[in-house]
């Protein structure tokens, strides 16, 4: 055996479990000698206590003991799934081919016969103890493999700069709470949110202190939202938030309540300090011309471009008066080609 194996080996600690004195006695002796750390247990109740307290590297385990015999003591251990993989040598009689069956079964997963050939005895316990280290490694691999796979998952749906959802994850998000409010028949709103004049912030004081400006309104959006709505980064300084379960009326209200917080924070950054105005689209379902998400999505887009339009700093409904006047003051010039969602049959 290589020097490695045996340094790895002579470590172990081994529970002898035998109801018999002299057995245990000289399992010991030879355990020891062979350089592992032997504990006993005389009996099954004794030694599942023992197991669970204190999982060894291996049992070595007599199948004929009253009371809890060996068979009931295997089946324990691996059903007890708190417990790590506790490799499990049985000891049975020579001429008895049932019980090996049977201690197999119950999950013993090796075992040796009486009279015990020490030599066999070695080769066995040290060939379950090197299955347990590579059963150790994979399983140590398996949890580094999901870690990663969540930390991956959080960087793929989360914005860099705020923490928010990023953009493909917020349209995943309004793709099924579309479809789930579409189902139940409940109303459902979209909020876009831009800031007004961002850019001269960047001009001004740097992109730094821009990054914190997006920053800090990330936390008022987030402070202001319910826990049970989305609010994400829908591209440069503008905003979205889904408002699952709330009508039109009550998502204006809720946007005129976020831009009246956003307008009353100072935005603080290395250097200085800024108050800026911010600009709201909303749109709401149902709405005869809000048939699915996207136009949802346009919908409360057209709505912000109103709202830049018309003078910044303010909340525009779709389908609002402010919105259809103006849609048909500018006759119909639109960043969407056509005015409001919809296949076309919008005013204007
Ligand atoms: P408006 O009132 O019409 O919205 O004007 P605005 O200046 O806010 O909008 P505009 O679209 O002209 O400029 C947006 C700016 O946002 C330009 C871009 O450099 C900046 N920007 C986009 N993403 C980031 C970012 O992650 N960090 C910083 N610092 N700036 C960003
Ligand atoms: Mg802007
Ligand atoms: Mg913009």
């Amino acid at each position: 055996m290589k020097r490695d194996e045996l340094e790895g080996a002579s470590r172990a600690r081994v529970l002898v479990v035998d109801d018999h004195e002299d057995n245990v006695e000289l399992l010991r002796m030879r355990l020891e000698a062979w350089g592992f750390q032997a504990d006993v247990e005389m009996d099954g109740a004794a030694a599942l206590a023992h197991i669970e307290r204190n999982p060894p590297d291996l049992v070595l385990l007599d199948v004929m003991m009253p009371e809890i015999d060996g068979i009931e003591v295997a089946r324990r251990v691996k059903a007890n799934d708190k417990l790590p993989f506790v490799p499990i040598i049985m000891q049975t009689a020579l001429d008895s081919t049932e019980s090996k069956v049977e201690g197999l079964e119950a999950g013993a997963d090796d075992y040796i016969t009486k009279p015990i050939d020490f030599a066999e005895l070695k080769a066995r316990i040290r060939s379950m103890l090197r299955i347990k280290r590579l059963q150790e490694a994979l399983e140590e691999r398996e949890r580094e493999l999901l870690e990663a796979n969540e930390r991956l998952r959080e960087v793929s749906v989360t914005d860099g700069l705020t923490g928010l959802d990023n953009r493909r994850h917020l349209e995943e998000r309004l793709g099924e709470m579309f479809e789930h409010a579409s189902r139940l028949n409940e109303p459902f709103s979209c909020v876009m949110c831009d800031l007004d004049k961002f850019k001269s912030v960047n001009d001004t004081y740097g992109h730094q202190a821009g990054d914190a400006v997006l920053r800090q309104l990330a936390v008022i959006l987030k402070a202001e939202a319910r826990e049970i709505d989305r609010v994400g980064r829908y591209g440069g300084e503008e905003f979205m938030l889904l408002l699952p379960g709330t009508v039109l009326d009550a998502a204006v209200t809720f946007a005129e309540r976020v831009r009246k917080a956003i307008e009353a924070h100072t935005f603080t950054f290395d250097g200085g300090a800024i108050n800026r105005t911010s600009s709201f689209g909303v749109a709401g379902w149902p709405h005869p011309r809000v048939v699915d998400s996207d136009s949802l999505v346009r919908a409360a887009d057209d709505a912000l471009y109103v709202a830049k339009e018309t003078g910044r700093n303010k909340v525009i409904r779709f389908d609002g008066d402010d919105f259809n006047q103006h849609i048909a003051a500018s006759d119909g010039a639109h960043p969407h080609g056509n005015p409001g969602a919809g296949a076309g049959a919008g005013p204007g």
